[in-house]
């Protein structure tokens, strides 16, 4: 059984974590798997999160198995907190999950139960595990142009060209907001023209959304779905909480299908309960369990909402200084980008061999395609930082 197996290839954030905590260095900086850092490179659990544990500890009486679909309030909180009043809830159809991954997985395994035939459009680039997931339910996957790495910008009329060719009934995946890698995002007039295209080439998106709230604000960054939400009969949706509510190892997400009426998206639920069941059965109970009692509970919502403000203000200043480091050390404006992306993450243009002269030279770890996370960068050395990157681009 196992003599002739080899290791699979390693997932190139998380390894790189591993080289990181080896690494002895007291000024080394990690910059790769996507988590928020505050100042002192902690990623604390939120005040909000706390007392809504606290409160949980008191006040619950059994242990008893959720179901596969979950806490069912959860699920309800989370169409309000994605889909707004962007359509009527009673057409969402809404699965708690395991992390947004355990949402993706689900919603793959439906995709390939009713639509084998479709490929799945991915962004280039997108995060590593998406390909994998859908490769892992048998469905095919291509890529639309979504990001030029050497002018640093979105490339939207590629997009838009790429995705006229699809056969109708494929599946567009698309993140909701805050890029993963690229921190470049669709804004509002390209959301509508999106729309308009999917409708006509009778297209259904797919929105991954792992950073609401990280961007511009919590319904600011759900307006792109919201616009296909209201212009598109069908739409499919994977949500994390493992960002906006700093839950990643509770494993905390939602799985949700817009349907054109109530009766089918009740249809949909009850086939994701199907696929939840034989991957896992039912998702763990926590991490929803401290969601759903903040997302009910005025005072806990008012404070996550500040939270998650001060987290959004603390990545969109660093990004700003980090432009503006950028600036003056190099005397040009390559690096203004910067300062206009979302969320954790941007691009840098740096070649492998770079990357390991960055993390070998100064310590600086930066994911194997130039991704950085923001987050993971102190204020204190963001002037250090762009100056070594400079040297490292000139040598
Ligand atoms: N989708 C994207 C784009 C991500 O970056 C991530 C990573 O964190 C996820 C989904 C899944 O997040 P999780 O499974 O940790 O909730
Ligand atoms: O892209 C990131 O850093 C996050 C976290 O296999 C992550 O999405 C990275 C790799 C992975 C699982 C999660």
């Amino acid at each position: 059984l196992l003599a002739a197996l080899q290791p699979p290839p390693a997932d190139p954030i998380l390894a790189l974590g591993g080289l990181f905590a080896a690494d002895p260095r007291p000024g080394r900086i990690d910059l790769g798997i996507g988590i928020y850092k505050d100042e002192a490179g902690a990623t604390p659990i939120m005040r909000s999160v706390k007392a809504a544990e606290h409160r949980l500890l008191d006040t619950r009486t059994t242990k008893r198995y959720v179901g596969a679909r979950g806490d069912r309030q959860f699920a309800a909180a989370m169409i309000d907190l994605v889909f707004g009043t962007a359509t009527d809830s009673g057409r969402v159809a809404s699965l708690q999950a395991p992390g947004g991954t355990g949402a993706l997985r689900v919603l793959a395994q439906f995709l390939a139960a009713v639509r084998p035939e479709a490929t799945v459009w991915l962004p280039d680039p997108t995060w590593l595990n998406h390909e994998a997931i859908f490769a892992a339910v048998g469905l095919k996957t291509a890529y639309y142009p979504y990001y030029d790495r050497e002018r640093s910008e979105l490339r939207f009329d590629a997009l838009c060209e790429r995705l006229r060719s699809a056969a109708p009934g494929d599946i567009v995946l698309l993140h909701g907001c805050c890029h993963n890698p690229s921190g470049a995002d669709l804004d509002e007039a390209q959301w509508r023209t999106l729309a308009g295209l999917l409708l006509e080439r009778d297209l259904i998106p797919f929105v991954d959304i792992a950073y609401q709230g990280f961007g511009r604000g919590l319904d600011e960054d759900a307006l792109g779905l919201r616009i296909l939400a209201e212009q598109l009969p069908e739409l499919l949706a994977a949500s994390s909480c493992s960002k906006n509510f700093g839950l990643y190892s509770e494993r905390v997400g939602c799985a949700m299908v817009l349907a054109r009426n109530p009766r089918e998206a009740e249809i949909a639920t009850a086939r994701m309960t199907v696929h939840a069941r034989t991957l896992y059965s039912m998702p763990p109970d926590h991490g929803a369990a401290i969601v759903r009692t903040i997302l009910e509970d005025d005072a806990l919502l008012t404070d996550w909402h500040s939270e998650l403000e001060a987290i959004r203000e603390d990545m969109n200043g660093k990004r700003l200084h980090l432009a503006k480091a950028f600036r003056q050390a190099s005397g040009t404006d390559e690096f203004g980008y910067l300062a206009h992306g979302f969320g954790m993450f941007s691009l840098l243009t740096l070649s492998p061999a770079q990357i390991e002269h960055a993390r070998s030279a100064f310590g600086i770890y930066i994911v194997e395609d130039g991704r950085i996370n923001v987050a993971g960068l102190p204020t204190s050395r963001i002037d250090d930082f762009a100056e070594a990157i400079l040297a490292i681009r000139k040598a």
